[in-house]
């Protein structure tokens, strides 16, 4: 841990280092907590690779995140009321929000005390808690100028545009895994149309864009050990503007099922209609007036776009050699896109279920 004291003395801190540890369960960044002293009380800290193969400009990533932080430390009244604070960068010395250090890119955030985060929905009140948080984000930011933000991973929730990244990583072939995954293949060719759905929508002038999360997975909200309830939405490197549903749809694909997102005992996977119940009416509460007809009325699609569209990038970085998404066993990327996929086809099965719930909030 030699190299991490060395890395947090870069920063502008007080704190005697004392220790460091990886932390959490993010698939890119490398997070370790650190912990300091300063006059003899325990001060915490987060400190992150960015992983620059992911976000190619990392520079470019952080005026993003700054401006996003700073943004919302600014709405720091309207955060209280919801419960809930921001996140807070610790500059390096020199004054910049990010450390170059040896050809690798480092953050530094003061710890949220007593905040935990869950990889797994733990109770039907936490899921609701997360689906007005990640609700309130997007009404917090509604006017955020759009136009200061990068655009952090190109077509990033470019569904066709995913679909055409798998395409091309099937025909590379690098790992000679494509004959193992053809009946996955064929499950996302034969999307193809309805991947296009929500562009097609914001074409013909429907589909609003706004500033989103983009990356609204359960594991990027902190919870108040104590109240359970929200306490700082985290993970704001793919804030970017986008659509509502997709908010929403990813925060569905990854609570509202009975399992890991990773388990590869597909029997114990299933879509939880009555989770979705759940996460809708927070979704919409938590947006307020925010949301238009339109978008409430796709959020059914948008729950299946980004089930689909994770399970092709998972599909397509296991045809890849696994080279974007931490892995720690060697299919662990084709388990996470048939899990992803066997969700597709049971919301697929529950899609008019899923409207007729949507619809009572128009
Ligand atoms: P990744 O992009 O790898 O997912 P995250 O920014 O989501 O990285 O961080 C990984 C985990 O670290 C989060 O899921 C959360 O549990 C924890 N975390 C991140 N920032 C903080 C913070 N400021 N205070 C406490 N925990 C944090
Ligand atoms: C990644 O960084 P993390 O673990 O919060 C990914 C998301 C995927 C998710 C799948 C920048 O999220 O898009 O939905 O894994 N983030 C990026 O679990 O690609
Ligand atoms: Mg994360």
């Amino acid at each position: 841990m030699d190299i991490i004291k060395e890395l947090y003395e870069c920063f502008d801190t007080k704190g005697r280092f004392i220790s460091a540890a990886p932390y959490g369960n993010g698939h890119i960044n490398d997070t370790y907590i650190i912990e300091a002293e300063l006059d003899g009380a325990a001060v915490r800290y987060v400190l992150q690779r960015i992983n620059h193969e992911v976000f190619r400009e990392p520079y470019k990533l952080m005026e993003n995140f700054a401006a996003v932080t700073e943004y919302l430390q600014g709405k720091q009244d309207e955060l209280a009321s919801l419960g809930q604070t921001s996140l807070s960068i610790v500059k390096t010395k020199a004054g910049e929000n990010l450390l170059k250090k040896n050809g690798k890119y480092f953050r530094l955030l003061s710890y949220i005390e007593g905040s935990v985060s869950y990889d797994k929905v733990e109770s039907r009140e936490q899921f609701y808690e997360c689906a007005k948080a990640f609700g309130a984000f997007q009404r917090v930011l509604r006017d955020f100028p759009a136009e200061k933000l990068y655009e952090t991973i190109k077509d990033f929730h470019n569904t066709p545009e995913r679909l055409r990244q798998l395409e091309d990583a099937a025909a590379l072939d690098k790992k000679g895994r494509l004959a193992e995954v053809m009946p996955e293949l064929e499950f996302a060719r034969a999307r193809k149309d309805f991947a296009g759905t929500l562009i097609r929508e914001a074409e013909a002038g429907r589909l609003p864009i706004k500033v989103t999360h983009n990356d609204t997975k359960l594991n990027n909200i902190l919870f108040d050990e104590e109240t359970k309830k929200p306490v700082c939405i985290v993970d704001l490197d793919t804030v970017m503007p986008g659509f509502s549903v997709n908010d929403f749809g990813d925060s569905i694909r990854f609570g509202a099922t009975t399992a890991a997102e990773d388990e590869s005992n597909l029997d114990l996977v299933h879509f939880d209609i009555e989770l979705f119940e759940i996460y809708a009416k927070g979704f919409i509460e938590g947006a307020g007036e925010g949301l238009t007809e339109c978008e409430i009325a796709m959020l059914p699609t948008g729950a299946v776009m980004m089930t689909l569209e994770c399970g092709m990038r998972f599909l397509a970085d296991y045809l890849s050699g696994d080279v974007y998404f931490k892995t720690s066993r060697p299919k662990h990327n084709l388990d996470r896109a048939r899990n992803q996929f066997k969700l597709v086809s049971e919301m697929e099965a529950k899609f008019d279920e899923m409207t007729t719930i949507v619809r009572k909030y128009i």
